[in-house]
C-alpha cells in the first residue's frame, strides 16, 4: 500500500509539475521497476515486515536510510531549483513557443494568429473519458463567469490525438463545450513539437485489440499567455470554473 501511495504521489508531480519531463526520468525509471514487480533490494518500504535483526543492526540501518532520504531530498531540492522556470524568463526552459498547426474550421494557423489575446492553452483528446470533458467544461464555465473581459482570451484546445481528432472532429467537440473555445490539430509531427515546447507528456495505451482501442495519458495542465505570445503562469485543471476566472481577471488586470 505505501508503495502504491507513492507511486500515486509520483505520477501526480509527474503530471502537474511544469518542469521538463527529463527531470523526472530518474523517477520513471524506479517506477517500471517497481510495477514490473521484479524483486530488488530497495523494493521494502517502512512498516513492511522485515527480517529480524539485532537493535544495534536496526539503529545503523535507520540511520542509513535517514541519510539516503536527506540526500535524496536534497537532489531533488536542486534539480528543482535549477529547472524552475522563472515568471517571464526566456531561457532555454521557457514554456511554449512557435507552431504551426490546423485550427478547427480548417484554416492553417500559427501562435503568430493569436496575437493580442491572453490565451488558455489545455492539450487533451476528443475521447478523453473524464478529464478533458471536465477541464473544458470548467473553461466554458469561467469564460461565462469573466463576462466582457473574456472577449480577451481565446482558449486553446491542442490535441493529442491527432489521428483521431481530424478539423471535423475537433469542431464538433469544442463548439459543444462553447464555440470561443478554438481546437487546434496538426501532423503528428507538429503536435510533437507544440507538446515539446509546453512541456506536455501524452502517451498512447492500447485498451484493446483494433488500431482505434487506445486511451491517451496525457498532463493537465492550463497555460496561460500573455498577448505578445509569452508564457505567463500555469493554473491547475483542478481549480474550479470561479477560481480560474478570478485568477485569469487578476492576471488581465494586472497588466493594463
Ligand atoms: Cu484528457
Amino acid at each position: 500500500m505505501p508503495q502504491l501511495l507513492y507511486l500515486c504521489a509520483v505520477r501526480a508531480f509527474v503530471t502537474y509539475s511544469p518542469w521538463p519531463r527529463e527531470v523526472f526520468q530518474s523517477i520513471n525509471i524506479v517506477r517500471g521497476r517497481g510495477s514490473a514487480g521484479t524483486s530488488s533490494p530497495n523494493r521494502s518500504a517502512p512498516g513492511e515486515e522485515q527480517p529480524v535483526m539485532s537493535p544495534q543492526t536496526r539503529r545503523a540501518t535507520l540511520v542509513g536510510l535517514g541519510a539516503l532520504a536527506l540526500g535524496a531530498l536534497g537532489a531533488v531540492a536542486m534539480v528543482v531549483a535549477h529547472f524552475r522556470p522563472e515568471p517571464g524568463s526566456h531561457s532555454a526552459l521557457a514554456i511554449g513557443g512557435p507552431f504551426t498547426l490546423t485550427a478547427s474550421d480548417g484554416r492553417t494557423v500559427s501562435d503568430r494568429s493569436f496575437r493580442g489575446k491572453w490565451l488558455l492553452v489545455y492539450f487533451g483528446y476528443t475521447y478523453c473519458p473524464d478529464v478533458c470533458p471536465t477541464t473544458l467544461n470548467d473553461i466554458a464555465e469561467a469564460l461565462g463567469k469573466l463576462g466582457p473581459i473574456a472577449d480577451r482570451i481565446t482558449p486553446l484546445f491542442v490535441t493529442v490525438d491527432p489521428e483521431r481528432d481530424t478539423p471535423e472532429v475537433l469542431a464538433r467537440y469544442v463548439k459543444s463545450f462553447d464555440p470561443r473555445i478554438v481546437g487546434l490539430t496538426g501532423t503528428p509531427e507538429q503536435i510533437a513539437d507544440v507538446a515539446r515546447e509546453y512541456r506536455v507528456y501524452f502517451k498512447k495505451h492500447p485498451t484493446g485489440k483494433n488500431p482505434d482501442d487506445y486511451l491517451v495519458d496525457h498532463s493537465s495542465i492550463l497555460y496561460v499567455m500573455d498577448p505578445e505570445g509569452r508564457y505567463v503562469t500555469l493554473i491547475s485543471a483542478e481549480q474550479k470554473p470561479g477560481q480560474i476566472a478570478a485568477r485569469l481577471r487578476q492576471l488581465i488586470s494586472q497588466s493594463s
